[in-house]
């Protein structure tokens, strides 16, 4: 009988401490949020109010980074926990482009599986679908995000602004008519569907740099299609749609430990919210996709507290590079930015090697084990494959993940400290490197200024460091009178790059 008592109290022990120790995981990433689009991170012109209460409940992270100033590198790295430099044709891909992720490869869901975690994936990829020479869009799409790790995914193939402009769930696109075949092409034009380039009289909202090839929903885009008409999406519902499917998720695997990984369109061009957000900013759609992103927020939070869940589910908020204003539509979002500053106090912004390229705002909540406040501590996306790993008890291989660190006392909030340094990807490949207060940035070719989006690049031919401590926004570049820094994280740059890797 004592027996049977004491077996019974350790297995309600084991169950109490694995119930604790796999929490169920919501990973929201942005998509172009910048570190000074929230009202929690000091924007004064609009109000967050969803994610603020995260923030609240949870910790704020002030220097926390994406690996790179764009979206596919960010996404190979946070996915892999590996710098996606290391490995070529991994910058923005095309919407045809195949699978950029190597089936075998250990990745954050993967490793989430085999911990026993139902994981999913709902919304933007941008990684690639398909075998080499792209995926077969009316049969069976993969390998795709199924065949890495993934047991639920609902996509936009690409992004918003390129075709196919269709949903893909699991490996089908949904609502695809047989007899009207999707059609994509990157190269020339497909079938005779207008475009915004001979028809910019059927565009609801004009383009300023390119996007002038097949119009979808009154949009024109990167890249052309044709066929799928039932299938195409309506950018005005994608919020309401994409959430649906998460909250779908969450609802449908509430019994187990689960990882969603929700990667919003917003705020990424072309910002085309549901009409309820329209006007609702005074900054234009780019605002307004801001307060529709915070709506999203809000809802993943009332189905978690409706499920009773919140307690045993650790949320993390963040985004896959810095803001733009003008990303090739004209959507008044430079002309109403009325005093707002995306990026907050830094410099730059999306593609570009100064700061406000990757320092992205990055939030934590787990109730009763991360306790409210901010963290200073540095944080990189890339840790959160061994982090999260070592959350659930596990550990990759020396020669897996290899650019990934366990971070999991600076995620929680244990370790005010974080990382030894960070290391950021420009558009142009140019790299920086983050250490204690000093950042370096690289010698690059290139221009100041971004012709189209007018964002300080951060090349400079000759080597930059700042002092981050008394010059947050990079303004003075004093490698001249510290050279002795500039050998040490130019050298510390070059280790890292050399790393042997399988
Ligand atoms: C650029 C697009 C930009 C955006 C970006 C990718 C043009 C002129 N600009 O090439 O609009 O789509 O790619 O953004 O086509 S990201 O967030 O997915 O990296
Ligand atoms: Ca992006």
């Amino acid at each position: 009988m004592k027996n049977r008592l004491l077996s019974f109290l350790l297995t309600l022990l084991t169950w109490v401490a694995q119930a604790q120790s796999k929490p169920n995981i919501v990973l929201i990433y942005a998509d172009d949020l910048g570190y000074g689009d929230l009202s929690c991170y000091g924007a004064t012109k609009l109000k967050t109010p969803n994610i603020d209460r995260v923030a609240a409940e949870g910790l704020r992270f002030t220097n926390a980074h994406a690996t790179s100033a764009t979206c596919t590198p960010s996404r190979f790295s946070l996915l892999t926990g590996q710098y996606a430099w290391r490995k070529t044709g991994t910058g923005i891909a095309p919407g045809d482009a195949a699978l950029l992720i190597p089936t075998d490869w250990p990745t954050l869901p993967a490793i989430l599986q085999r911990a026993g975690y139902q994981t999913g994936v709902v919304g933007k990829w941008h990684l690639g679908l398909g075998p080499k020479g792209g995926p077969d869009w009316n049969g069976d799409i993969k390998p795709g995000p199924l065949e890495i790790g993934f047991n639920y995914s609902f996509l936009l193939p690409a992004t918003g602004d390129r075709v196919p402009c269709v949903y893909v769930e699991n490996r089908r696109i949904v609502g695809l008519d047989p007899a009207d075949p999707v059609r994509v092409s990157y190269k020339e034009p497909i079938g005779n569907e207008p475009t915004g380039k001979a028809n910019p009289e059927l565009l609801k909202m004009k383009y300023s740099h390119g996007h002038d090839q097949t119009i979808v929903n009154g949009v024109s885009r990167i890249g052309y299609m044709s066929g799928g008409k039932t299938a195409r999406w309506v950018d005005e519902d994608m919020a309401d749609v994409l959430t649906g499917k998460v909250n779908q998720f969450i609802e449908q695997h509430q019994q187990k430990p689960f990882f969603i990984y929700f990667s919003t369109h917003d705020i990424h061009v072309p910002r085309m919210p549901h009409s309820r957000f329209v006007g609702k900013s005074r900054m234009g759609p780019r605002g307004d996709a801001i307060l529709q992103l915070d709506w999203c927020v809000g809802e993943v939070m009332k189905t978690l507290d409706r499920l009773g869940l919140k307690k045993n589910t650790l949320v993390i908020i963040s985004s896959d590079n810095g803001p733009v204003v003008d990303d090739g539509y004209q959507d008044e979002a430079v002309a109403k930015l009325n005093g707002h500053r995306p990026a907050g106090p830094l410099r730059g912004g999306k593609y570009s090697a100064f700061d406000a390229g990757t320092r992205v705002p990055f939030l934590v909540r787990w109730p009763g084990q991360v306790k409210p406040g901010t963290s200073d501590a540095l944080l990189s996306q890339v840790d959160l494959l061994a982090s999260l790993a070592a959350l659930t008890g596990q550990k990759p291989a020396d020669n897996e993940a290899v650019d990934s660190f366990n971070s999991l006392n600076a995620l929680l909030g244990k370790d005010r400290k974080g990382r030894e340094y960070v290391i950021e990807q420009a558009l142009n490949n140019t790299l920086s490197i983050l250490k204690g207060d000093w950042k370096y940035i690289e010698p690059s070719n290139g221009p100041k200024r971004m012709v189209q989006t007018n964002t300080e690049s951060g090349y400079d031919p000759q080597p930059q460091l700042y002092d981050l401590k008394t010059d947050l926004g990079e303004t003075r570049n004093v490698a001249a009178q510290h050279p002795d820094v500039v050998n040490e994280l130019a050298g510390l740059l070059k280790t890292v790059r050399e790393k042997e890797i399988r």
